[in-house]
């Protein structure tokens, strides 16, 4: 799974969303159920490319070896991941989905061998100095 800034965030933030360009299934897509998971460990990671590592990401696994991942960065809990083993599963056990606008709702979903990142809304502007608990920069 890779975790990059892709340059789809430069073509949303110009208002040309050109969807067929992109491997993303917009929707809405609900939250993975965490009945038979387990907290597995926890660990900060770099969302947006700038060193700093703004996102909590929290692993659960089942006794099946299936492995869900959340990211959360201020607060706000903005993709899952979820990995079944088996190759043939398909994308219906093997994904990301996103909430691109941080209003709560999950709308993308991504294979798990996709580009995805932190959403515009929850970006740390560089340069600029933020006191704890300010809402994120829109
Ligand atoms: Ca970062
Ligand atoms: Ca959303």
């Amino acid at each position: 799974m890779r975790f990059n800034l892709i340059p789809l965030l430069a073509l949303l933030s110009a208002g040309l969303l050109l969807q067929e360009a992109v491997a993303v299934e917009t929707s809405y897509f609900a939250a993975p159920d965490l009945a038979g998971y387990a907290l597995h460990r926890e660990n900060e990671g770099d969302g947006d490319g700038d060193g700093v590592e703004e996102t909590h990401i929290r692993h659960y696994m089942n006794p099946a070896g299936s492995t869900l991942f959340s990211m959360t960065t201020a607060d706000r809990l903005w993709a899952w991941s979820l990995n079944t083993p088996g190759a043939d599963a398909g994308i219906d056990s093997n994904y990301v989905i996103r909430d691109s606008n941080c209003d709560g709702v999950f709308d993308e979903r991504y294979g798990l061998d996709e580009d995805f990142h932190i959403p515009d809304c929850l970006q740390q502007k560089p340069g600029i100095l933020r006191p704890p608990g300010t809402p994120p920069v829109h």
